[in-house]
C-alpha cells in the first residue's frame, strides 16, 4: 500500500527552483481596458450558461492594477520564481500583428517583468494559458485550422523580441491535452465546441506545429543572444490498472496514458517522434470502422516529425491526481477522443478528494509519473509547474487550510524520493496557485490559493492562508532537513 510510504527527511538539491503559477485570463481582469481585444474566455464567461454562477475574468483578482502587491505577496513567502502567463489579445488585440503591438498591453508586461527583478523574482512566462484571441476563433476556427500556427509564431517572435533580455524562461502552451479536448471536445471550455471526433485531434496536431514553430524560432533566432531555455508544459494524471493481474487493465492502463500524455510527450519528447503508436493504431481502427478511408488522427508527414521532436529544452509538467483504469470497450458509443480510448476510469475508496470533483488526493501517483517520463522520454530535466490542491468558497473562509498543507507536504515529498531515490531530474516545483483565482467553468466556487482572495470586496484583498506559511518553510529549508520545524511539523501529519 503506497499510501503508506514513509515520510523522507532531506534537501532538494542546491538551486532547486520553488514557485508558484496563475495565468493571465485567471488573475488580470482589466479584460477590455487600454486597447486590450477580446479572448475566447471573454466571450465564453460572457455567455450565460457557460460558467458557474455567471462568474467571469471581468476583474479576476485585479492583477491588472495590483501586480506591484503581487510580487509583494512573492517576496514575503520568499519566492525566487514565478510563472504566469501572457494575455495574447493585450499584446496584439485581434490576435494578428497587424493589429499591433498594443503600447499600454506590452507596457503592462514589461512593468510586471521589471518589477519582479527588482524584488529578486525570476519569471517564467508562459505564451498561451487558453484565452485565444476571438479573432482568430471566428476567422479560421481556433486551433483545428493549420492558418493560426503562423500568427502564434508572429506573436511569438515579437515576445521574444521584447521581453527576452529579462525572460529566461518560456513556456509555449499550458496543457494542449486541456485546450484541445476540453475547448474543442467536451466543450466544457472555451471557445464550447463539442467535437471530439475531429476537432480534438485537429487542435492537438496544429498546437503540435505551433509549439514546433516556436521552439525554433527561438532556438534560431534568439537563443544565442538571450541565453534562455523554451519548452512546453503537459498535463497527465498518473494511472493505474484496475486489476494489475489481468492484461487487458494494464494494456488499458497503457493506453489511458499514451491518449494523454503521450499525444503530446511522444511526438515532442520520444526518439522516434509522432504520435504514439497505439494511439495511430487505434484511431485509424475506429476510424476504418466507421467507414471512413483516412484516420480522425491526423497524420504527419516525415518532415514534420522531424520538426516537432526535441523542441522542448525542458518537460514543464502539471500534475493533480490519479484514476484507476479498466479495459472498457462501449458498443455503439459516439466516436471520439474519449471512446477512442476504450477504458472506464474510477478512484479508490480511500483517496480524499478537494473541492474539485475530478482531484483525489494521491501524492505516490507524482512520483510514479515522473519515472514514467524519465524511463519513456529520454529522462529530461522536468520542472513541475502546478500542482495543488483546491477548497470550496465556504463562509467563514478556511484560512487554516491543513487539507492544503498535507496535499502539498505530501506531494512535495514524493518529488523529493523521486529525485532521491528514483534519479528523475525534477528541477522545479510550482505551486498552483498563489492566490485564489477564476477556476475557469468553476468561476470563483473553487479556491487553489496560498492567498485567499475576497471576491466581493472592490479591492480584492489577499490574505495569507496558513498553507502560504508552510510553503514559504519548505522553501526556507529547501525542503525536510533533519532537526528543521518544517520536517517535524510533516512528521507529526504524516
Ligand atoms: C490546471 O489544469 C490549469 O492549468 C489551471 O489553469 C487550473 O486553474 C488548475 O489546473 C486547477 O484546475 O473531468 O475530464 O473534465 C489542471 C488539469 C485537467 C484539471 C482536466 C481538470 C478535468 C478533466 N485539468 N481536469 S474532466
Amino acid at each position: 500500500d503506497h499510501n503508506r510510504d514513509m515520510f523522507r527527511q532531506g534537501r532538494f538539491p542546491d538551486g532547486f527552483i520553488w514557485s508558484t503559477a496563475t495565468a493571465s485570463y485567471q488573475i488580470e481582469g482589466g479584460w477590455n481596458v487600454d486597447g486590450k481585444g477580446e479572448s475566447i474566455w471573454d466571450r465564453f464567461s460572457h455567455t450565460p450558461g457557460k460558467v458557474d454562477r455567471g462568474d467571469t475574468g471581468d476583474v479576476a483578482c485585479d492583477s491588472y492594477n495590483k501586480y506591484r502587491e503581487d510580487v509583494q505577496l512573492m517576496a514575503t513567502l520568499g519566492l525566487k520564481y514565478y510563472r504566469f502567463s501572457l494575455s495574447w489579445t493585450r499584446i496584439f488585440p485581434d490576435g494578428t500583428s497587424a493589429s499591433g503591438p498594443n503600447e499600454d498591453g506590452v507596457a503592462y508586461y514589461n512593468n510586471l517583468i521589471n518589477e519582479l527583478i527588482r524584488n529578486g523574482v525570476t519569471p517564467m512566462v508562459t505564451l498561451y494559458h487558453w484565452d485565444l484571441p476571438q479573432n482568430l476563433q471566428d476567422t479560421y476556427g481556433g486551433w483545428v485550422s493549420e492558418a493560426i500556427v503562423k500568427h502564434y509564431t508572429d506573436y511569438a517572435t515579437f515576445v521574444f523580441q521584447t521581453f527576452g533580455d529579462r525572460v529566461k524562461y518560456w513556456i509555449t502552451f499550458n496543457e494542449p491535452w486541456v485546450v484541445c479536448y476540453i475547448g474543442y471536445g467536451t466543450g466544457e471550455h472555451a471557445p464550447g465546441i463539442q467535437d471530439e471526433r475531429n476537432s480534438t485531434y485537429l487542435c492537438g496536431h496544429n498546437i503540435l506545429k505551433a509549439h514546433a514553430n516556436a521552439w525554433h524560432t527561438y532556438d534560431k533566432n534568439f537563443r544565442a543572444s538571450q541565453g534562455g531555455q523554451i519548452g512546453i508544459t503537459l498535463n497527465s494524471d498518473w494511472a493505474e490498472p484496475r486489476d494489475p493481474d489481468l492484461d487487458a487493465d494494464v494494456t488499458a492502463t497503457d493506453r489511458y496514458l499514451q491518449f494523454y500524455l503521450g499525444w503530446f510527450a511522444n511526438p515532442i519528447f520520444s526518439v522516434d517522434g509522432d504520435y504514439p503508436i497505439v494511439m495511430k493504431e487505434t484511431v485509424l481502427a475506429k476510424s476504418q470502422a466507421e467507414g471512413l478511408r483516412e484516420s480522425r488522427l491526423p497524420q504527419f508527414t516525415q518532415e514534420d516529425v522531424d520538426f516537432i521532436r526535441g523542441t522542448s529544452d525542458f518537460f514543464g509538467l502539471n500534475h493533480y491526481t490519479t484514476r484507476i483504469i479498466e479495459d472498457n470497450v462501449v458498443v455503439g458509443a459516439t466516436p471520439g477522443y474519449s471512446n477512442d480510448r476504450d477504458i472506464a476510469q474510477y478512484t479508490a475508496p480511500e483517496w480524499s478528494r478537494a473541492e474539485s470533483e475530478w482531484l483525489y488526493e494521491v501524492p505516490w501517483g507524482l512520483r510514479r509519473l515522473l519515472n514514467f517520463i524519465k524511463l519513456n522520454y529520454g529522462d529530461p530535466e522536468v520542472l513541475v509547474t502546478e500542482n495543488g490542491r483546491s477548497d470550496g468558497d465556504v463562509t467563514p473562509p478556511v484560512m487554516d487550510d491543513t487539507n492544503r498543507i498535507c496535499y502539498y507536504m505530501t506531494y512535495i515529498n514524493e518529488v523529493l524520493k523521486a529525485i532521491e531515490e528514483d534519479g528523475v531530474k525534477v528541477r522545479a516545483y510550482t505551486a498552483w496557485s498563489l492566490m485564489d483565482n477564476f477556476e475557469w467553468a468553476r468561476g470563483y466556487t473553487e479556491r487553489f490559493g496560498l492567498y485567499y482572495v475576497d471576491f466581493n470586496d472592490l479591492n480584492r484583498p489577499r490574505t495569507p492562508k496558513q498553507s502560504a506559511s508552510f510553503y514559504s518553510d519548505i522553501i526556507a529549508n529547501n525542503g525536510f532537513p533533519e532537526g528543521a520545524d518544517v520536517t517535524r511539523t510533516a512528521e507529526s501529519m504524516w
